[in-house]
């Protein structure tokens, strides 16, 4: 890769020190966010939890780069880039204790997470081509990982979007795994950028570790996708940690040795050691920001917390508009379970 922070001074990347001292915030936001959501999970707090560690850089950047009228479609690892474009954390700890998405605390233009993969892919062209028809001026920013280039749903979204010339900046993380499928054996593309080749419009790769590298190359794809090209961008990064916390990654992965040191680097470590040398961060300054992300994250649980649990009728509610019987049957099975459970008629 040719943007390998530490390679170039503040003086050479067209941001503020006040920018980069934002982004340096958000990478430690949503490292403590992370931190405290998989140490939550572990206690029972929330049944389920894909942590993003080690792609912080690679979603924070991105964030910076999008402005309040842009539509984002997440997936379930995207967390960094949602809570750094605005979504509040307890949103997040809220959904995954149960809560739906759609009652959040924001007005932003965030779809809900996608978990099944690449489904989020034709939605995301969708509603770029909307935006072409309504004349408006926003783009369209869609999360996915290496993962998804290989399901039908990616080809589709693609091609519609370079037909449509719609302005959606499509943005894989290729995080070196799909679960406990290495990215090499994806694809036989040399590069999951190259792909975008065969749609008509530009694939770009990034070093995604690097904030500010992510920042400049999505601020660029946004504004080449207003003027009607989509792009590809394929942001190099590394899953840190295992796939979600129902995964055990020491059944698969062994040292990646294959990957260059920049691949797997930290991104706040290395980004921090980066804003140290170019003397924009002294302890002083990285203190305070790390106990104001404590503190917001501790206000975040105490919100979560202070949330009556959801009703069940939550879970089915905005699903379909009339409910199919299959449905029907799964919902009165749950609600018996439920009170069988609340009184203490079930043995575990
Ligand atoms: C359509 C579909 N098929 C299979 C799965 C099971 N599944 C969950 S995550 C995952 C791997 C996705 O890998 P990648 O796209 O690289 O994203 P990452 O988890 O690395 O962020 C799979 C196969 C699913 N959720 N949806
Ligand atoms: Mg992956």
């Amino acid at each position: 890769m040719d943007r390998v922070i530490g390679e170039r001074d503040l003086e050479s990347v067209p941001f503020s020190a006040e920018e980069a001292i934002a982004l340096y915030r958000d990478v430690v936001r949503t490292r403590q966010f992370d931190e405290r959501a998989l140490a939550l999970q572990r206690r029972g707090w929330m049944s389920g939890y894909p942590p993003f560690r080690g792609q912080e850089g690679s979603q924070v950047g991105a964030a910076h780069a999008l402005s309040a009228d842009d539509w984002l479609f997440p997936t379930y690892r995207s967390n960094a880039m949602q809570i750094a474009y605005g979504v509040p954390m307890s949103d997040i700890f809220r959904f995954r204790r149960g809560h739906p998405e759609y009652a959040s605390d924001h007005d932003l233009n965030v779809f809900p997470q996608s978990v099944p993969i690449a489904t989020q892919i034709p939605h995301a062209a969708g509603a770029g081509m909307a935006a072409t028809h309504a004349d408006a001026d926003h783009a369209v920013v869609c999360y996915f990982g290496d993962g998804a280039t290989s399901e039908g749903d990616f080809h589709e979204g693609l091609n519609f979007a370079g037909v449509f010339d719609a302005p959606v900046v499509f943005f894989c993380e290729n995080n070196g795994w799909a679960i406990s499928m290495p990215s090499e054996r994806q694809t036989a593309s040399d590069t999951i950028a190259v792909k975008a080749d065969a749609y008509g419009f530009e694939g770009v790769r990034v070093d995604g570790n690097d904030p500010l590298a992510v920042r400049e190359t999505a601020a660029d794809a946004l504004e080449r996708a207003r003027e009607g090209t989509p792009v590809l961008v394929e942001s190099l990064t590394y899953r840190q940690g295992a796939h979600t916390t129902s995964d055990d990654p020491s059944r698969y992965r062994f040292e990646r040795d294959d990957l260059p040191e920049w691949r797997t680097a930290d991104p706040l470590e290395r980004y921090e050691r980066y804003l140290r040398e170019q003397e924009v961060l002294d302890d002083d300054l990285i203190e305070t920001i790390h106990e104001d992300a404590a503190a917001e994250v501790d206000r975040a649980v105490e919100i979560a917390e202070e949330t009556p649990h959801p009703d069940l009728e939550d879970v089915f509610e905005p699903v379909y508009e009339r409910r199919p019987p299959r449905l029907a049957e799964q919902q009165a099975w749950l609600e018996e379970f439920a009170t069988e459970r609340d009184h203490g008629e079930l043995e575990y």
